[in-house]
C-alpha cells in the first residue's frame, strides 16, 4: 500500500477489515473449507443455466442507458473474417473459419455489479469536504476513471470485475423462493418476511453463502420475448426493502459473500425514501458494495432450479458463477451453473 486511503469509514463499513489493500470484500469469507462444504452438495450430478441468453431483456427499455449486444465482422480480403475459406499457396485447403467481434454492455443482461459500481459522496479525509469514494476507500478519478475524470478514460483501477473473477467464485448458493408466496405481484420484502420465508423451508444461510433470491421477474423477461412491457416489469416481482436498517443489520451479521438476484437490482429502485439532506438512492447498493464490499448478481434466472429445488425439498447447491476477467470493467455479464 501506498498511503492510507482514508481516515474515516462509513457507520457499519467493514473497509480495512481485509487488509488496507483489499479489492474483493467479503469474498474473502470464501474459504476452502466452505468451498468443500458446498461441493458435498452435490448429489445427483445435474446442472441448471442460471443465466437468460444474454440478449434477453431485448431493445432498452427496461434502462435507457443499457443497450443490446451489437455485433461486428472484421473484413479479411474482399470479404469478411466470417465463412472464410482458408487458403495457402496451393489452394488445397478446405476449412472455413468464422470470428466476431462484440458491443457488449456489461450490465446489460445476467450480470455481477463489480465493487466499483456504486460508490458514494462521503467524507473519507475527514475534512468537511465529500469524495467520490468507492469500497475500501478507492476514489472515483483517481482509481476509478471514467471520461470525464481524464481525456483517456481508464476504467477501474482498482475494485474492477477481475479482481471477482480471479478470487474462485465457487461456493454454496441457497435460494429464498419469493416466487411461491408472491407470484408476479409486486411485494416489497422485509427483514421479517426473509426470515419467516428462510423459516418455512428449512433453509439456512451461513457465513460465505451466496444468498439467491427467485422472485419470477427473468421468467417474466424471457416470455416477454425480448419486447420488454417497462410498465408491467416495474410493478411485478419481489424486491429487498433496501431501507429496512434490520435486513441491512442482517447481510452484515450473515456472513453471505454476496446477493444474487433475478430482478432488476435485488432492492427496490426507487427505494422509498430516506431521511436527511442527502442519503443513498439505492441504499442495499450502499450497504453492499460501498460499506462491505458483497458482490451484486442481477437478472440471473433461477426458474428450472427452483421447480427442481422444490420437489426435492432442499433449498442449497453448488454454485459456480465466475465474471469475464476483464480488467477495468465494473460489471460483467455472467451464465452461472447450480450443480445439485
Ligand atoms: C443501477 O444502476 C440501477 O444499478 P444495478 O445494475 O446494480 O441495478
Amino acid at each position: 500500500m501506498t498511503e492510507k486511503r482514508w481516515i474515516r469509514r462509513p457507520e457499519g463499513a467493514n473497509w480495512g477489515d481485509f487488509g488496507p489493500d483489499d479489492q474483493v470484500g467479503r469474498m474473502n469469507l470464501l474459504t476452502p473449507e466452505r468451498r468443500l462444504r458446498a461441493i458435498r452438495e452435490v448429489t445427483h450430478g445435474q446442472t441448471f443455466t442460471l443465466s437468460l441468453p444474454l440478449d434477453y431483456p431485448g431493445g432498452n427499455s427496461l434502462f435507457e442507458y443499457r443497450k443490446e449486444p451489437r455485433f461486428f465482422h472484421e473484413r479479411r480480403g474482399p470479404g469478411h473474417n466470417y465463412n472464410f475459406r482458408l487458403s495457402n499457396v496451393c489452394g488445397c485447403f478446405s476449412d472455413i473459419v468464422s470470428d466476431d467481434a462484440v458491443l457488449l454492455y456489461t450490465q446489460y443482461s445476467t450480470q455481477w455489479d463489480a465493487l466499483s459500481h456504486v460508490g458514494q459522496l462521503f467524507d473519507a479525509d475527514s475534512d468537511g469536504m465529500v469524495e467520490k469514494v468507492y469500497y475500501n476507500g478507492y476514489r472515483g478519478g483517481i482509481d476509478i476513471v471514467g471520461p470525464d475524470d481524464a481525456p483517456k478514460a481508464r476504467g477501474a483501477q482498482a475494485l474492477g470485475i477481475e479482481n471477482l473473477a480471479t478470487s474462485g467464485v465457487q461456493g454454496r448458493g441457497v435460494l429464498v423462493d419469493l416466487e411461491a408466496r408472491h407470484g408476479r405481484n409486486r411485494a416489497v420484502v422485509s427483514y421479517d418476511e426473509l426470515m419467516t420465508i428462510l423459516d418455512e423451508q428449512h433453509a439456512s444461510v451461513e457465513p460465505g453463502d451466496f444468498l439467491c433470491l427467485y422472485t419470477g421477474f427473468a421468467d417474466l423477461i424471457l416470455k416477454m420475448g425480448k419486447r420488454p412491457d417497462r410498465e408491467v416489469l416495474l410493478s411485478s416481482c419481489a424486491v429487498l426493502d433496501g431501507r429496512d436498517e434490520r435486513l441491512l443489520n442482517w447481510i452484515t451479521d450473515s456472513g453471505i459473500v454476496a446477493i444474487c438476484a433475478d430482478n432488476f437490482a435485488v432492492e427496490a429502485y426507487p427505494a422509498k425514501e430516506g431521511s436527511g439532506e442527502t442519503y443513498p438512492g439505492l441504499p442495499l447498493h450502499n450497504h453492499c458494495l460501498f460499506k462491505l464490499g458483497i458482490h451484486l448478481g442481477e437478472l440471473w434466472y433461477f426458474a428450472e432450479l427452483a421447480q427442481w429445488l422444490r420437489s426435492n425439498e432442499r433449498w442449497s447447491f453448488l454454485l459456480t458463477a465466475p465474471p469475464l476477467r476483464l480488467p477495468g470493467a465494473v460489471g460483467s455479464p455472467a451464465t452461472p451453473i447450480a450443480t445439485v
